[in-house]
């Protein structure tokens, strides 16, 4: 059996980065996460992060590029992430979250982020698009 794929946002604005604060599941409640969710059967990756971007958010993205590598999450799953640009609405935590923050240059370490979103995010902030 092949692994189930969770698909995360890189999201961009304006030179920043989007975080998002886990509310839920309470072992994950406190982090901070890029956020996404599972892909459905039949979606493409892209597909699925437009689709929990807007379910979690809010907001209209665009899938800019993947994140080489994948990393591994609970039994069963992996994690794959894609860079995105906003498009339109303005982030709001509507589900699975309690706080976002957008994140310049330099303030990637500020806080407390999943281990497993860690490579990625690293990569994130160094494929930061100027403001
Ligand atoms: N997940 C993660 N890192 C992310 C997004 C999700 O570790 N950037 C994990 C948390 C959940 C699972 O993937 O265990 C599914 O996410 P969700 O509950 O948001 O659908």
């Amino acid at each position: 059996m092949s692994d189930r794929v969770v698909v995360a946002g890189a999201v961009y604005d304006q030179g920043r980065l989007l975080a998002a604060r886990r509310s839920a599941p309470p072992e994950l409640a406190g982090r901070w996460e890029l956020p996404g969710g599972k892909l459905e059967p039949g979606e493409s990756g892209e597909q699925a992060l437009v689709r929990e971007l807007r379910e979690e958010l809010g907001v209209e993205t665009e899938p800019l590029e993947r994140i080489p590598g994948e990393w591994p999450l609970g039994p069963g799953y992996v994690l794959q992430v894609w860079t995105a640009r906003l498009v339109s609405g303005v982030p709001a935590p509507l589900q699975d979250h309690d706080e976002l923050r957008w994140l310049g240059p330099g303030e990637g370490d500020e806080i407390d982020w999943l281990d497993q979103d860690r490579p990625a995010v690293a990569e994130a902030m160094r494929r930061l698009p100027a403001g």
